[in-house]
């Protein structure tokens, strides 16, 4: 397995609507596996393929604690297929928006279906945080991030700040 580089916003990769796979096969599996470990290495909770650079409707999540058992979930070509009218409201972070968090309203009860890791097809019914991480991965398969459901002015100023501390990387104070 290998970890994978996470691109960080502003990157036009992560605005791109990602693009359905075929089936789940061999190359689809490894690279699901490599998401996760790169997903754990982070840390994070998800991962969509877009925040690794590959436009394929992709993701995989576990929001399982540190002292639970591994409960990983890989999704390939996930859709709603029913919301709640109700809202919940998390603070989200993300790890192509790094070191910035703030308070997202989502619908509260979700149902998914999706292809699974064996290629099977499956419909399952979340709610609480695990149907906010599927549905902000879900949005990286659009293109949309957390802050594009910010103000414009708090989400150009979370902007501002990461081109900022991009720039400080390449080119350090002497
Ligand atoms: O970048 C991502 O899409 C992953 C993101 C998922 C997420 C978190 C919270 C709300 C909505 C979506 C993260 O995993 S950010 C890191 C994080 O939340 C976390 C990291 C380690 C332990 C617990 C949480
Ligand atoms: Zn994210």
């Amino acid at each position: 397995m290998a970890l994978l580089p996470i691109l960080v916003a502003p990157d036009p990769r992560l605005k791109i609507k990602a693009k359905p796979v075929a089936r789940v096969d061999d190359d689809i599996r490894r690279l699901m596996d490599d998401m996760l470990e790169t997903m754990y290495a982070a840390p994070g909770i998800g991962l969509a393929a877009p925040q690794v650079g590959v436009d394929r409707r992709l993701l995989v999540l576990d929001i399982a604690r540190e002292e639970e058992k591994p409960a990983p979930l890989f999704m390939a070509n996930p859709q709603l297929t029913w919301l709640s009218d109700e809202d919940a409201v998390y603070e989200e972070g993300c790890l192509s928006v790094p070191e910035h968090y703030a308070e997202v309203a989502r619908p509260a009860k979700i149902r998914v279906s999706f292809i699974d890791r064996d290629d099977q097809k499956r419909e399952i019914e979340a709610e609480g945080l695990l149907a906010t991480v599927i549905q902000h991965e879900m949005d990286h398969l659009e293109g949309i991030l957390f802050i594009d459901h910010l103000s414009s002015l708090k989400r150009n100023m979370i902007l501002r700040k990461l081109v900022k501390s991009k720039r400080s990387v390449l080119e350090p104070a002497s």
